[in-house]
């Protein structure tokens, strides 16, 4: 790990590892289980507070279903709290692919940085153990996972309003456009040794569907075929690794990293985004991609949920508003943050000060929507793809139980995941994208 122990930082890995090279695991670190939480939480005088009672009342749940970590469900008299630690290999495989402890200790800071521009949209933190690799914060009731949600086929008036703003805020707020450049640079080196998680989506997003990789799985034999094309087809492969060159080098913003539906929770009225393990300093399309390549997972599995054929037009019709509403909620609200908020060293404002530069500036901004809007296409086709061909795929289709109508609706999500990969520049604007979805997406078959 690099010498980061001669810059100026007050917060971030120098002074939170104290020289000793590591940002979380000490030498106490055990995964933590029903049993041992109350004890942990007990130490923690706030929680015990949020709590009520005594250790003996609290009940302990674990209910982490995702790839990577421990999630425990705290209860007492009062109210409950979530505990979230980090194994120090990957969930979802075993022991055999270890994984840093470490990015807790980034998970912990992307939380800390996106509250601040996005308080009301993220679970309120209550306490980290870098010994633990342990987060401790606001238990959501009655929240659910949001990709359950659409699977079920319930409406969330709110998210895509939800959504949009905290893409535009924790997006302008941590770019060149907000931050004066030292600053900015900060923040690069904070979140520059996240270089693990980061290597999982260079592989498993990037590279791994579009060659043998050990630990891909598909629907087979159904999808054999189909996948066997993705080896072969040179133009995906040049557009999912020029979008893999941009995740490497574009140093834009603080990204979340991992932004898809499992990642956002929901009631009707609330919306909160958790888990940004995954956090560096990267393409902003890539969380934008993310919710779009989700939803559009989501749409697609529809005609694997439905009991007779057209049961979720409707459904569909509000995933593709959903899809526009997210885009332009953040579109507009980034440009009014960039008209109205900008304090960084990109763009200066100064330039601009007269009629011609103002016209200018609104011009700019508006190629670099859509050139932000391509980006996030590109890298939303390739999440689709990733999670039919690659390691980890998604509740919303591995839910269809029939092999053949779950093959159907992965065919056609490959085809239109590699349409706006592949041709991303060529829609001129999200409305365009939602009307290939409605062409491309449906399937009307039942079993
Ligand atoms: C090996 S981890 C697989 C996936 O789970 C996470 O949610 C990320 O999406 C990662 O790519
Ligand atoms: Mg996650």
């Amino acid at each position: 790990m690099p010498d980061t122990t001669s810059d100026n930082r007050t917060t971030g890995p120098a002074a939170i590892a104290g020289g000793t090279g590591r940002f979380t695991g000490g030498p106490d670190y055990r995964p933590l289980n029903e049993q041992s939480v109350p004890a942990f939480v007990a130490a923690i005088e706030s929680c015990v507070a949020t709590l009520g009672g005594q250790q003996a009342d609290w009940t302990v749940r674990e209910v982490g279903d995702g790839n990577l970590n421990l999630v425990f469900i705290v209860e007492g008299p009062s109210g409950g709290l979530v505990v979230k630690q980090a194994l120090p290999y990957v969930r979802l495989v075993g022991d055999s692919w270890p994984l840093p402890l470490d990015r807790s200790y980034f998970e912990y800071q992307a939380m800390s940085v996106q509250s601040r521009h996005a308080p009301s949209l993220l679970p309120r933190l209550h306490h980290f153990d870098p010994g633990q690799a342990a987060i401790v914060m606001e238990l959501l009731s009655p929240h659910i996972i949001l990709r359950k949600g659409l699977v079920a086929g319930k409406t969330y008036p709110r998210l895509a309003s939800a959504i949009g703003t905290f893409l535009a805020e924790t997006l302008f707020n941590t770019s060149d456009l907000a931050m004066p450049a030292a600053a900015k640079k900060g923040l690069l080196a904070d979140f520059a040794h996240n270089t693990e998680l980061c290597k999982i989506t260079e592989d498993l997003v990037f590279t791994d569907p579009y060659r043998f990789a050990d630990l891909n799985r598909w629907t087979t034999p159904q999808l054999d075929e189909t996948a066997a094309a993705f080896r072969a087809d040179s133009a995906a492969k040049i557009a999912a690794q020029e979008m893999k060159w941009k995740f490497l080098t574009a140093g834009e913003a603080l990204i979340h990293g991992d932004l898809h539906t499992g990642s956002i929770m929901v009631t009707e009225d609330d919306t909160r985004v958790i888990d940004p393990e995954f956090a560096f300093i990267g393409p902003m399309g890539f969380d934008i991609g993310a919710v779009i390549g989700n939803l559009f997972l989501a749409y697609a599995a529809q005609a694997g949920h439905e009991t007779r054929v057209g049961e979720r037009d409707a459904y569909r019709a509000w995933l593709r508003q959903t899809v526009g509403a997210v885009w332009r909620e953040f579109s507009n609200r980034f440009q009014a943050l960039w008209s109205e908020k900008a304090a960084g060293d990109a763009y200066v404002a100064e330039l601009f000060d007269d009629a011609g530069g103002r016209a200018a500036l609104r011009a700019r901004q508006s190629r670099f929507m859509a050139d932000l809007l391509a980006d996030s296409l590109g890298f939303g086709g390739a999440k689709m793809i990733r999670r039919i061909l690659g390691l980890a795929h998604v509740e919303d289709i591995e839910s269809i139980g029939n092999p053949d109508r779950r093959a159907a609706v992965e065919k056609r999500a490959l085809a239109f995941g590699r349409l706006i990969m592949v041709e991303r520049r060529a829609f001129g604007d999200i409305d365009a994208v939602c009307d290939a979805a409605a062409d491309l997406l449906d399937g009307k078959e039942t079993s």
